[in-house]
């Protein structure tokens, strides 16, 4: 095991340094007194890089106003605990929201430093962590948003996404075997045919396949998101049955990556170079080895035969006379006011709990038929409409330069604008999966869109100033595969005309009469 005290190759790697002097978790027990002395006085590395293994980010973009993100397993969310989110936000103003994150997950903005303590024993009160969810850890855990009520479900994941994040966090305590991997680590588990966690682009996915008549998971690894390179996951040629041989088969993997993933280049410190270097016979040779004993053989078809739902809308779930609700929340944006109103609407009208999705969306389950019409009346589904325009109902964007300081142009904002110029010119047949990245680091995921705009900078007329990079080509669900760059560099300023023209020429738009 690595822990802080071993010797790891860190040769010309800052971030190989720092967790080698401590460990990124050790800043838990400083955190009273962080919070006295006041963030100025806190340590450089401490504060840029440790304190992400507790979830809280310091942004540079607006000093003193913190970013925490939190760990929701499976992206599930009880009412009580959306209640005690937006409480935490509210007291911040308009400083105060809360972003759903590409990853089912939230993040909130405008934390102040001296309330982190206080923050953390609210978060304990209602069973969440914010736990190794930033830097060289496993990122939170995705699973299908509709877990145990899509009448179409094949295997539930809710239990076996959580039971992961227990083993890998130590139940939310904080885990020091898994606190210095080599570098960030995605992992998803999905339970249905549409493949709604996008699994080809994690480190480890798991997907529904039949193995002798029994329902179980083909195993795929290696897909990533990088400045650098990108690719798909890549299948590992296993099998596993859906119950704690999961949380076995991400133990061992995690461990084999740990111990001789690649440090020394952060650019190569992701689980696909290892297998890179390795192949994929010798890599599964080796976590067999390391999960002590043979891994069944991959089944020679998995169930992902469906395109991918983006569950906005009403849907009768698999309990007879109950509904789940779609709400689109614009490029997942939330303050206190609808997190209130959410949390008391899934109290109200359905069972008490929310689903967030990796587009960036909610879903109100366990609403019933009798309930379904007042649902329907309440004021904030003018905001997050359940029948949104077709190009807001796929509209999903990384946080950009509003807050992050990677990012080359600003994004939400900028989105959510240019969407409603697009759809007040355009008759749209149908909707067209849009996805904003601040910058080369991809949070936004653009090359799973059937358009993907990458901030880069663009020179004009003299000038530097803000553009995009065009993807296109990304498919979910079914055959997935990731999109490409098209086209280079245009200025912002004139994006609206170029997409007017791809929305004509290749998803059937027309210009209103
Ligand atoms: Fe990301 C770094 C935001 C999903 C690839 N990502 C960052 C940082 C932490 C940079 C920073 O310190 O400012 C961003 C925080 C900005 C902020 O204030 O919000 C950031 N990433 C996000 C989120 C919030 C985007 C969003 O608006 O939804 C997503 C949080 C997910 C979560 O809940 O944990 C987010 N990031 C992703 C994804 C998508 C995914 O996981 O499906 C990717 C690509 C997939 C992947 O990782 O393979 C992604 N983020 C990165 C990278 C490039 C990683 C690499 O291997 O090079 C970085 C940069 C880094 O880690 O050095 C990065
Ligand atoms: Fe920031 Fe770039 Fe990630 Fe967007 S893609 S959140 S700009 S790091």
């Amino acid at each position: 095991m690595i822990t802080s005290t071993s010797p790891v190759d860190t040769k010309s790697n800052k971030f190989e340094k720092l967790k080698q002097e401590k460990d990124g978790l050790a800043v838990k027990h400083q955190l009273d007194e962080f919070a006295r002395i006041g963030w100025e006085s806190v340590g450089e590395t401490d504060l840029n890089h440790r304190l992400k293994w507790l979830g809280i980010f310091f942004r540079p973009v607006t000093p003193g106003k913190f970013m925490l993100r939190l760990r929701t397993p499976n992206g599930i969310l009880t009412s009580k605990q959306m209640q005690v989110l937006a409480e935490i936000v509210d007291r911040y103003g308009e400083d105060g929201n809360a972003d759903i994150t590409t990853r089912q997950n939230l993040q909130l903005r405008g934390i102040r430093f001296e309330d982190i303590p206080d923050i953390f024993r609210r978060l304990e009160s209602v069973n969440l962590t914010s736990i190794q969810s930033g830097m060289d850890n496993v990122r939170n855990i995705t699973g299908s948003p509709v877990a145990g009520i899509s009448a179409d479900e094949l295997i539930d994941t809710r239990e076996l996404v959580q039971k992961v994040q227990d083993m890998i966090t130590n139940h939310g305590a904080g885990n020091p075997e898994f606190s210095n991997l080599p570098r960030k680590f995605n992992i998803a588990i999905e339970g249905g045919r549409d493949n709604s966690v996008h699994a080809e682009i994690n480190d480890v996915a798991f997907v529904p396949a039949y193995k002798n008549g029994a329902l179980g998971f083909n195993v795929l690894v290696g897909g990533f998101f990088s400045a650098k390179r990108c690719e798909a996951a890549i299948p590992l040629n296993a099998w596993v049955a859906p119950n704690d041989d999961v949380v076995d088969l991400c133990r061992a993997i995690l461990e084999v990556y740990r111990d001789s993933g690649l440090r020394a280049n952060r650019q190569k410190a992701r689980l696909m170079w290892l297998i890179d270097e390795w192949g994929i016979e010798k890599f599964r040779a080796k976590v067999e080895s390391q999960l002590g004993r043979p891994l069944a053989t991959a089944a020679l078809a998995d169930e992902i035969d469906w395109d991918k739902r983006d569950h906005i809308g009403v849907y009768p779930q698999q309990q007879p006379g109950m509904n789940y609700v779609g709400l689109n929340i614009p490029v997942g944006r939330l303050y206190a006011s609808d997190m209130f109103d959410l949390a008391r609407m899934a109290a109200v009208y359905g069972g008490g709990e929310l689903r967030l999705t990796v587009e960036q969306n909610v879903i109100i389950p366990h609403v019933k038929d009798a309930h379904l019409d007042a649902f329907l009346q309440e004021p904030l589904l003018e905001k997050f409409s359940v029948n949104p325009n077709p190009l807001a109902r796929s509209l999903v964007s990384c946080t950009g330069a509003q807050f992050c300081n990677f990012a080359l142009v600003e994004t939400k904002n900028r989105a959510i604008a240019l969407v409603k110029e697009l759809e007040a010119e355009l008759d749209i047949p149908q909707s067209v999966r849009m996805h904003w990245t601040g910058c080369p680091n991809s949070c936004g995921q653009p090359q799973v869109a059937e358009i993907g705009l990458m901030g880069t900078k663009v020179r004009k007329n003299g000038k530097t100033v803000e553009g995009v990079d065009i993807y296109m080509g990304g498919k979910v669900g079914k055959d997935a595969h990731l999109g490409t760059c098209v086209t280079k560099g245009i200025a912002c300023e004139d994006l609206k005309p170029f997409l007017e023209n791809l929305l004509i020429e290749n998803f059937g738009a027309k210009k209103k009469v």
